[in-house]
């Protein structure tokens, strides 16, 4: 580009960087990263992936459910962000996802279930963060309250606990 006159190569690198921006348009983690999102995404903040710290993922948009699971006794609440929320917030496609845990756990799930259930990634068990002890700091959580369906062996095998990676399948 040191060939081209200014007044070419200045709106040049501009269209660049625009170009550029629209690709990488996520703030980045400023805390430990808990998530990271792989696959054919919109919105990414470095080298094609997404990247989540706790304040990034509590800056969506935050629902409660008051349900009771196999994994704990009686009613629990859990709160966090609709996965359908958190893959539009990256601008995912693909036929579906997998949900990583920690000890390489995986599930895939596909996007009817999204599109169907108000699944959440949940950040907070009776208001509080989860430990890695306790199943955190990242766990799926289907709506089993409102559909008494969902409780089946699929669907618990999908509700993913210490949850780190989500990758968009193609
Ligand atoms: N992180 C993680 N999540 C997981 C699993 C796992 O091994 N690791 N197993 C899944 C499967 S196959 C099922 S059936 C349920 C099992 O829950 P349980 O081990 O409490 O019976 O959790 C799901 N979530
Ligand atoms: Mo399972």
């Amino acid at each position: 580009m040191n060939r081209l006159p200014i007044w070419i190569a200045a709106p040049l690198a501009s269209l660049w960087l625009a170009f550029a921006a629209m690709a990488d348009t996520l703030p980045q983690p400023e805390g430990p990263v808990i998530l990271t999102i792989t696959g054919a995404l919109a919105h990414t903040n470095g080298d094609g992936v997404a990247r989540f710290d706790l304040a990034m993922i509590e800056a969506l948009e935050q629902h409660s459910r008051q349900v009771e699971t196999p994994w704990f006794e009686g009613v629990q609440d859990f709160t966090g962000p609709r996965l359908s929320a958190l893959m539009a917030h990256v601008g995912a496609t693909g036929s579906g996802i997998r949900v990583i845990a920690v000890n390489a756990y995986s599930a895939n799930m596909p996007w009817s279930d999204l599109q169907s259930y108000p699944v959440i990634l949940a950040v907070r068990h009776n208001g509080r963060q989860m430990s890695l002890r306790d199943k955190g700091p990242l766990f799926v959580i289907y709506p089993f309250d409102q559909h008494p369906e969902l409780r089946n062996e699929v669907v618990f095998s999908r509700s993913v606990w210490q949850v780190a990676g989500i990758e968009v399948l193609p």
